[in-house]
């Protein structure tokens, strides 16, 4: 993997800077979501806890990438981390993985109660398309286009389609092939997302730089090879953390995976090959960004740093 990609200090300045903007802007889009009521605060108590923004702040990269104003995707930004966030309080539940920790703080249902972490879900997902329709309504077909890319990538096609093989695949002997595409679906479609909205809002507003229709679309499908492959390193990532990881640094608990029966990549394939293949879906991604030359910059040193990240 290319050092110098990872040590582009302009490229995670930029990176960090929309990450920030994102977490800035949410409050404003909680103000009236049940306030004062306990499943307000719930919404309010995970969504303003201190995740990465990676799916967000990729969705404003892509924007930038794309030549639409960040502005006007920050509706969309906003509730892709909504959804992204619901999914991580329903996941904990103990239905699901039964976890007491997340984003370094005690995990929704442990704070709230499971019925409100249930409907602090429900809320968040409620709200991320409220959102969606509000910007819709204003930014016409391509804003339309974007909120279908976040339900389809979101849904059975994506990261519940994801989650559900994934519990079908506990107590099994899934074998790669079936993890891999288990990982598509509950990691790397929703950085597909991230892409997606770009896409369509650039369909009508930005049109990448004035491209022709043919390089247009060759854009498009490189950001679902990207992702598709940031993806599946990045839950690699995920599984080996799992291992080593430092609870402390992680802001969750370790040896979740083991105690769950949960059937992962590095379970089928050993340790030292996840970690090679982790590198080589980072190449892959890496080298679908080539199509956007300097522009993908930034997308190459977020390849190379979440290779390398510790939490
Ligand atoms: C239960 C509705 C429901 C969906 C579950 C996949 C999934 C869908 C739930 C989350 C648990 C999980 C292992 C997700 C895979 C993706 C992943 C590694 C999420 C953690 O993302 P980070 O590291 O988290 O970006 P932060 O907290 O930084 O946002």
């Amino acid at each position: 993997m290319d050092k110098t990609a990872k040590a582009d200090e302009v490229s995670k300045n930029i990176f960090y800077g929309y990450a920030e903007a994102v977490t800035k802007a949410i409050p404003s889009y909680i103000e009236d979501t049940g306030s004062g009521t306990e499943l307000g605060k719930a919404v309010e108590y995970c969504l303003t806890a201190p995740g990465k923004r990676i799916r967000p702040a990729l969705t404003l990269a892509f924007c930038d990438i794309f030549g639409v104003d960040c502005g006007l995707a920050m509706p969309y930004a906003v509730a892709l981390e909504m959804i992204h966030t619901y999914s991580l309080v329903h996941d904990d539940m103990p239905c699901m993985d039964d976890d007491d920790l997340r984003r370094g703080r005690p995990t929704c249902h442990k704070v709230f109660g499971e019925a409100n972490a249930l409907l602090c879900g429900d809320a968040l997902l409620n709200r991320a398309f409220e959102i969606v329709f509000e910007a819709a309504v204003r930014d016409g077909r391509c804003g339309a286009a974007a909120g279908r890319e976040l339900a389809r990538l979101a849904g059975t096609e994506g990261m519940l389609g994801g989650q559900a093989l994934d519990i079908a695949n506990e107590n099994t002997e899934a074998g790669p092939d079936v993890l891999l595409e288990t990982y598509r679906l509950k990691t790397s479609a929703l950085l597909e997302c991230a892409a997606a909205v770009a896409v369509e809002l650039a369909r009508e507003n930005g049109r990448y730089f004035n491209s022709s229709e043919e390089e247009f679309e060759n854009a498009a499908a490189a950001t679902v090879s990207f992702t598709r492959n940031l993806g599946l390193a990045f839950q690699i990532k995920d599984d080996l953390l799992d291992i080593t990881g430092d609870p402390g640094t992680l802001g969750k608990p370790v040896g979740s995976d083991e105690r769950d029966s949960k059937r992962t990549y590095v379970a089928a394939v050993g340790a030292e090959k996840a970690a090679r293949d982790m590198e080589s879906y980072t190449e892959k991604a890496v080298e679908a960004a080539a199509v956007f030359g300097e522009r993908g910059r930034i997308l190459r040193w977020l390849a190379a740093e979440l290779l390398d990240r510790k939490h």
